[in-house]
């Protein structure tokens, strides 16, 4: 029996690891917070709700106090966009209360002689400043981002404290991946860049047209939802991983705004396009990579699903209209 700390449990990431991490082991005992109230139909019977901010400090520290966490799972955070419009808030959360959090991990660890381990959703935004393809872990990172810059801090900040632990034979053991946009059936993402994908995804199933806010040629990666759970799992299950590298690559397949609309239209011949690019999302779009190299996670057990047909339309099918 393992007790486990998820952060962000109504996000999009949060809301499916929550059931992934419920359906493997019953007897987990799972604290799940988030500012949001959680649903009427969430009554999972070990699972503990607590709504609150992931700045309440004192929250934190009484949570470590009160539980013999094994593992986090910390998926509170503002995405690209909306750190871009609100950089002091981004700082408080993407970087502050990670960093808060990394440390409740790493003294807990300490006091109890044992690794906790911690997972960190990092984003291709650590990447730039140009667009590159098959971006590999060791490839120059300079984003041009604020969240960028956050994502990479806690990157470093993690494996700092990682290599401390090892010489402590203590403290948090930190794993973390570098997500693309993620696809998901379930959710429609707002405050992303990458969010231009699902949205026309969501709007076509829904007999919906879509304003797309990036250039028809703009090409990125994305994974489905259901793959970067399996991904999560995946780094999370070993005792332990050989490597100084801490954060990887993974994805499904890589698209441009424009193949992605010839295919959704082959499926509804009445769904239209507009496209009107946004400076603000362009100029992010082009300095992440267009593809990624994910060698280190496939030798870790990660598979990517290139069938983009077949993929897209699985996901057509899941939505709920
Ligand atoms: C965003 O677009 O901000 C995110 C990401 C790739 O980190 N989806």
């Amino acid at each position: 029996m393992k007790t486990m700390l998820i952060t962000g449990f109504k996000g999009e990431i949060g809301s499916q690891m929550l059931k992934e991490l419920v359906k493997k082991n019953s007897n987990n005992q799972i604290i799940a917070l988030d500012i949001a109230e959680k649903n009427q139909n969430h009554t999972f019977k070990n699972v503990e709700f607590i709504q609150d901010s992931i700045t309440n400090i004192d929250l934190l520290q009484s949570i470590f106090e009160k539980h013999d966490i094994d593992e986090i799972y910390h998926f509170v955070a503002l995405l690209s966009q909306s750190s871009k419009k609100n950089p002091e808030l981004a700082q408080k959360i993407n970087v502050d209360s990670t960093i808060s959090i990394i440390d409740l991990a790493y003294d807990l660890g300490l006091k109890k002689k044992k690794f906790t381990k911690f997972f960190f959703p990092s984003s291709i935004a650590v990447y730039g400043p140009r667009k590159i393809a098959l971006a590999s872990e060791k490839d120059i990172i300079k984003p041009k981002s604020l969240y960028g810059l956050n994502k990479i801090s806690i990157e470093q900040y993690g494996t700092k404290k990682h290599e401390q632990s090892i010489l402590n034979c203590s403290g948090v053991d930190f794993r973390s991946l570098r997500f693309p946009g993620i696809l998901s059936p379930y959710n429609i993402p707002t405050g992303g860049t990458t969010d231009y994908l699902p949205q026309m995804l969501h709007s076509a199933k829904n007999g919906l047209n879509y304003v797309c806010q990036v250039d028809k040629k703009t090409t990125l990666p994305f994974i489905t939802i259901d793959n970067a759970i399996r991904a999560i799992t995946q780094i999370m299950s070993p005792k332990s991983i050989e490597s100084k590298l801490r954060s990887f690559n993974v994805q499904d397949f890589s698209i441009s705004a424009y193949n992605f609309e010839l295919i959704l239209r082959e499926m509804f011949s009445e769904f239209q396009i507009q496209y009107k690019s946004n400076q603000d999302m362009q100029n992010i779009a082009d300095s992440w990579p267009e593809s990624l190299n994910c060698e280190l996670a496939i030798s870790f057990g990660f598979s990517p699903d290139r069938e983009i047909k077949k993929i897209i339309n699985n996901l057509i099918n899941l939505i709920d209209v």
